[in-house]
């Protein structure tokens, strides 16, 4: 399930065990927070970070599944797999998977239809290029990216969205407030249009979110929370972010 406000972490291919202590500190900080946290951990850390988590207000979410529950893949894992290593949500569509491994809407909708399937939230992320912002496409992009990665029949339970302008990710660079309040308004009234509680699901905002601009971010309308990447992996900034939303 997910919470309305949403603070997620996303470490990509960064943290080692010795990382894991950032998440005592976070549990220790947050007893009970004022909003969901979840962390995504590269995978091998999922059991050993669930583990850690059990009990506190954290959940655990990995960075991507296979479409398939099991079978000849070698190097995939199911979302199965992650739901019994412990994990409860899981990130689809990033543009970095999107663009590393050619990840098409259709792939990825057929990923989320098994995660959903395996009992995991799914934190469904889309998102322009700089080209396609400059050439003016980027709500006929979000538009298409929302209507090929969703299949039908989600609730606010088991899908959250992320808008995540590429050119926006680990750059430093941030929309203005404007910019991020038209895409979110089109992600909102698409999810409105398409489920029946759609106007619930909790909709995060990614790129280059840091304590400092947090709050900003989130007085935005149709913004629940934020998709976290550099800023998630020490307890230290990833608080000041948490702060914010609470
Ligand atoms: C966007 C984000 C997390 P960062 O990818 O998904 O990363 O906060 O480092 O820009």
């Amino acid at each position: 399930t997910a919470p309305k406000k949403l603070a997620a972490g996303n470490w990509k291919m960064n943290g080692s065990q010795e990382a894991l202590s950032e998440v005592d500190q976070l549990s220790s900080a947050y007893p009970a927070p004022g909003c969901g946290i979840v962390i995504c951990p590269p995978a091998t850390l999922i059991p050993a970070l669930s583990e850690r988590a059990r009990g506190t207000a954290i959940k655990v979410g990995a960075q991507d599944c296979h479409a398939e529950v099991s079978g000849a893949h070698t190097g995939d894992i199911s979302a199965k797999m992650l739901a019994e290593a412990g994990a409860d949500f899981v990130i689809l569509g990033h543009s970095e998977r999107r663009g590393d491994h050619g990840e098409t809407d259709d792939q990825v909708r057929a990923k989320l239809m098994a995660a959903v399937d395996a009992g995991l939230t799914v934190i469904i992320c889309v998102g322009e290029t700089l080209e396609q912002r400059d050439g003016g496409s980027t709500l006929d992009v979000v538009r298409g990216q929302l209507s090929g990665s969703i299949p039908d029949g989600l609730t606010a339970a088991n899908l959250v969205v992320a808008y995540e302008p590429v050119w926006a990710i680990g750059t430093g660079k941030v929309p203005t407030t404007e910019q991020i309040a038209e895409v979110h308004d089109l992600i909102r009234s698409e999810m409105t249009r398409r489920f029946a509680d759609g106007a619930a699901m909790t909709l995060l905002y990614g790129g280059s979110v840091k304590a400092a601009n947090a709050e900003e971010i989130f007085a935005v309308a149709n913004v629940d929370g934020a998709l976290v990447g550099g800023a998630s992996l020490r307890a230290d900034d990833f608080t000041g972010i948490i702060r914010a939303l609470e």
